[in-house]
């Protein structure tokens, strides 16, 4: 499988319950490699704008109000696979349906505080990094 970057985000429900080291840790045992990282507060109108997709949703004003309510931590993760890869480390959405040792299942409150994102596709881990980051910013 080919070397790929997805986009992570460490969400305000695990920055400040003091996780994001435990999280990066299983990034990292799962052979994912932190080529760019910063911690960020996103404003409403930012976290509307990343969360765009979702705009129609039932969740929409919950997940942005949440997202915005405290530290984030952006990241871009590279590695063998890597969009797969994230996603089977987070688990799934919903914590009381998450395999377990994910960190989802370990660590998520609940489905909207569930610690972290994870692009879906080449496409969105694409859009997402370059929402966050320059190419400056990712050293591979
Ligand atoms: P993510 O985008 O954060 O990696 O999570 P995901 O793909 O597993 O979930 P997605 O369907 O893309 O939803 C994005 C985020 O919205 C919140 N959500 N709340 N209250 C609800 O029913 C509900 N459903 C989704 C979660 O924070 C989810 O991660
Ligand atoms: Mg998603």
């Amino acid at each position: 499988m080919a070397i790929e970057r997805t986009f992570s985000m460490i969400k305000p429900d695990a920055t400040k319950r003091n996780l994001t080291g435990a999280i990066v840790a299983r990034f990292e045992a799962a052979g994912l490699r932190v080529v760019a990282s910063k911690r960020l507060w996103l404003s409403l109108r930012q976290a509307q704008a990343f969360y765009a997709v979702h705009a129609a949703r039932p969740f929409y004003g919950e997940l942005t109000e949440f997202m915005s309510s405290g530290p984030i931590v952006a990241q871009v993760l590279e590695g063998e696979g890597a969009i797969l890869k994230n996603r089977e480390v987070m688990g799934a959405t919903n914590p009381a349906n998450a395999a377990e040792g994910t960190i989802r299942k370990d660590f998520a409150l609940s489905i909207g505080e569930n610690s972290v994102h994870g692009s879906d596709a080449p496409e969105t881990a694409a859009e997402e990094i370059a929402f966050f980051f320059s190419g400056l910013e990712i050293v591979g």
